[in-house]
């Protein structure tokens, strides 16, 4: 390929509010063309929050873009809520955001945890989707949090690895989802915050395909971590709270089978490695599956940039 589609350029919300639900202010913002086609924005962790780039991946001219910062991260407060915190709250935000906006189908895209969050909420209110655009696709499936908290991601990076085991003692790195979580369900502050650091450098270190210091660093920023970790074990623990781990990849699928989706995926992705995917795609057959062949796993990978950006402007063409 010889030339990559980029994002567009940075643009500022003409909206911005919060809603108030079960003791969240859940923060939203409106970017782009107040009258163009609606897409809504979900951003991974759970608990990374959304971002002034992510605006970039729709042509503001076409789109009605809105964002929104999950409960507790990003701009939401409480930060780092865990109470009323759940994939299922999300899904209600959700859509009471799209009412609340008098919008009534919205394109919907999601990287990472923000896939697995689209495909939760299109399951529920498959009539308020008209087309989904997933990156890095993740299910919290045992066998994809094994791979990237207990062993697998481990060996492609052995040194950002030996930093995430740091906190944990020895005899309890047999579990280190429960082992990090018991830290952060404690009462040292300090031991939770370096915790809660540890647990996001290792996402940040092994994101991109190749390693890239400032995105390490950028997770280890103290209030961003915290939230994160905290938010992200959270989900871990308590398994996505799916009713069963194949939920939103098996039985789920038929009720969005006819949404126009499309699915891009990095080869490389060391955080949500591209069996999940696969078997996503086997599943469902009508999405559209595009594998960047040299990429990891963030959306800003040029790659992948380029697919999704790609998939924005066709879709931007149904009205
Ligand atoms: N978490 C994967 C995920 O959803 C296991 C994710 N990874 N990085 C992010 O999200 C942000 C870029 C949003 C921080």
């Amino acid at each position: 390929m010889d030339q990559f589609l980029t994002l567009y350029p940075s643009c500022e919300p003409f909206d911005h509010g919060f809603i108030e639900r079960d003791g969240h202010q859940i923060y939203y913002e409106q970017c782009g063309n107040p009258a163009g086609k609606p897409a809504v924005f979900l951003h991974g962790g759970p608990g990374g929050g959304g971002s002034t780039q992510v605006r970039r991946f729709f042509n503001p001219e076409i789109y009605r873009i809105v964002i929104f910062d999950q409960r507790g991260c990003g701009r939401s407060t409480p930060h780092g809520l865990l109470e009323n915190n759940t994939t299922w709250d999300l899904v209600k935000d959700i859509e009471e955001l799209k009412k609340m906006l008098k919008i009534s189908k919205w394109l919907v895209f999601g990287g990472s945890w923000g896939s697995t969050l689209s495909l939760a909420y299109s399951q529920t209110y498959p009539n308020s989707v008209s087309e989904m655009v997933l990156r890095g696709i993740f299910m919290l499936r045992e066998k994809e949090l094994s791979w990237f908290y207990q062993y697998g991601a481990s060996n492609i990076y052995p040194e950002a690895w030996q930093y995430f085991l740091e906190p944990i003692q020895e005899e309890d790195r047999g579990d280190l989802i429960s082992a990090y979580h018991k830290i952060f369900n404690g009462v040292d502050e300090d031991k939770k915050l370096k915790a809660a650091i540890a647990w996001s450098r290792w996402e940040g270190s092994t994101s991109s395909l190749a390693y890239k210091p400032e995105m390490a660093d950028s997770f280890s920023d103290p209030k961003f971590a915290l939230a994160f970790a905290l938010i992200e074990n959270h989900y871990f623990v308590n398994k996505g709270f799916l009713e069963h781990e194949n939920q939103l990849i098996e039985s789920g699928i038929d009720t969005i089978r006819s949404i126009p989706t499309i699915i891009v995926q990095g080869r490389y992705d060391m955080v949500c490695p591209m069996t999940t995917a696969w078997e996503l795609s086997q599943n469902w057959p009508e999405a559209k599956l595009v594998v960047a062949p040299s990429s990891g796993h963030t959306a800003f990978e040029k790659e992948i940039t380029h697919e999704l950006i790609k998939a924005t402007d066709l879709f931007g063409l149904n009205v």
